[in-house]
């Protein structure tokens, strides 16, 4: 037993001095020896036959074996990097869930685990993932670029279409219209001399053509204030309006009227784009019908306002537009003449001149932080929100609370506090237009 201890002291003292040549060969390498730390593998045997007679015992060492890893040292904080970028990955994972959704339903495999067995080392692995991911995103924001590519290209067709068929339709009816003025002009000339009682039945296809607005009825003769049917554009439908042949020389078409509380204004975006209410007592002709009065001839918009004291003042604008629907019925007002002040363009913060209608179901309004419309019980071109409100509730007197009765800012007295908080109320109030060049 001693033998043997000595003969591992002797192994264990030969593997020094091998360490230490190996240190001297490659002085930054560190050297560790497990097989120091081993069970001694050193055998002694006995030879019976010995060269030359000299050495009765032999002694076997095991092969020697040294696993010398280069940046050993670092092995530790690789790993430790490895293990952050698989967090990494992990988290990555998660968060993108919906690309890995879509991933799994287009049917590619590999894609669906991200840390599937692989013969790779794991940072090799987190890697890949990373690169796939990304790649993953590009292709994404890459088919989102070419989405919106295409809704441009569609948009801009749309517009192209739109206008082509709106040419087109344009030119159709005014050819049509050109060639039944030229063929009613000539029946005319031929019945100027020989046939006048039929002359009114031979002209009747005309007037039903011609009559745009009422200023045409009252162009031919019509002096009492009614409902009449027009036709502003051949394009639509000819429709009722109320046509107002008294106030200064007649020939208005009245937009909208007040003057009893009976027709309800607080209404949504479709009853203000096709009309309501009773052309003979309260209404809003309609926006639609608005546009196309507007869009026939250039217009002038005159308001009539009565109080409740009896007092009665107007104001005249030189001009009015109300532009389509898609434009959501934008507001056009030119220039004010007249008794009331001027409302409609009060000061720079409160201007009702190029804005769009809005409804309490449709914000298009410029107060930011709410619906004019839903806050005033009405539609209107409302700016942020009111100096003017035509078609505000109707109060049968003076009232409080919300301001949302009809109000014209420019009134006598009306911006003056009144005793009690009451605010003013209207009893009647009506718009209507006439053809700027209207001669009476
Ligand atoms: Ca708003």
């Amino acid at each position: 037993m001693r033998l043997a201890a000595h003969l591992c002291w002797l192994s264990s003292a030969v593997l020094f001095a091998q360490s230490v040549l190996v240190v001297a060969d490659n002085e930054t390498e560190e050297v560790r020896d497990e097989t120091l730390q081993d069970a001694c593998h050193v055998k002694l045997e006995s030879r019976e036959k010995c060269e030359r007679g000299e050495c009765p015992f032999q002694v076997s060492l095991p092969p020697l074996t040294l696993q010398l890893p280069k940046h050993f040292s670092r092995i530790e904080e690789v790993f430790k990097e490895v293990q952050n970028l698989k967090e990494m990955v992990n988290n990555m994972k998660k968060s993108c869930q919906d690309c890995r959704l879509q991933a799994d339903d287009s049917g590619d495999p590999g894609r669906s685990g991200l840390l599937e067995p692989s013969t790779e080392t794991p940072g090799e692995v987190a890697d890949k993932k990373v690169r796939e991911l990304e790649s993953e995103v590009n292709k994404l924001s890459s088919d989102l670029k070419n989405a919106k590519e295409e809704i441009n290209g569609l948009q801009g067709r749309l517009e192209k279409l739109n206008l082509i068929n709106m040419n087109n339709v344009e030119n159709y009816v005014d050819r049509k219209v050109a060639n039944l003025t030229f063929v009613v002009n000539s029946l005319d000339g031929k019945c100027s001399s020989k046939c006048s009682s039929q002359e009114e039945i031979q002209s009747r296809p005309v007037q039903h053509l011609i009559y745009k607005d009422c200023s045409d009825y009252h162009a031919i003769g019509k002096r009492s204030s009614e409902t009449y049917r027009v036709t502003p554009d051949p394009k639509y439908s000819s429709f009722e309006v109320y046509c107002d042949m008294e106030t200064m020389g007649g020939g208005w078409t009245v937009l909208q009227a007040r003057l009893d509380g009976s027709t309800n204004f607080n209404r949504t975006w479709q009853d203000y784009k096709v009309g309501f209410g009773n052309l003979r007592r309260e209404f809003w002709l309609g926006n639609d019908k608005i546009h196309l009065l507007t869009k026939s001839k250039d217009m002038i918009l005159r308001i009539d306002l009565e109080d409740f004291s009896g007092i009665k003042l107007y104001a005249l604008y030189d001009q009015f537009y109300v532009a389509n629907e898609f434009l959501k019925y934008r507001v056009h007002i030119g220039n004010y003449n007249g008794t009331a002040g001027d409302a409609l363009h009060f000061s720079k913060h409160y201007n009702h001149d190029m804005k769009f209608f809005t409804t309490p179901d449709r914000d298009n309004d410029r107060y930011p932080s709410g619906n004019c419309g839903l806050f005033y019980s009405s539609g209107w071109w409302f700016d942020a929100c009111i100096s003017a409100n035509l078609n505000g509730k109707y109060y049968h007197q003076k009232y409080r609370g919300v301001r949302n009765g009809i109000f014209w800012g420019t009134w006598p007295g009306i911006n003056e506090a009144q005793p009690g908080g009451y605010k003013f109320s209207f009893k009647e109030a009506k718009m209507m237009i006439r053809p700027k060049n209207f001669k009476p």
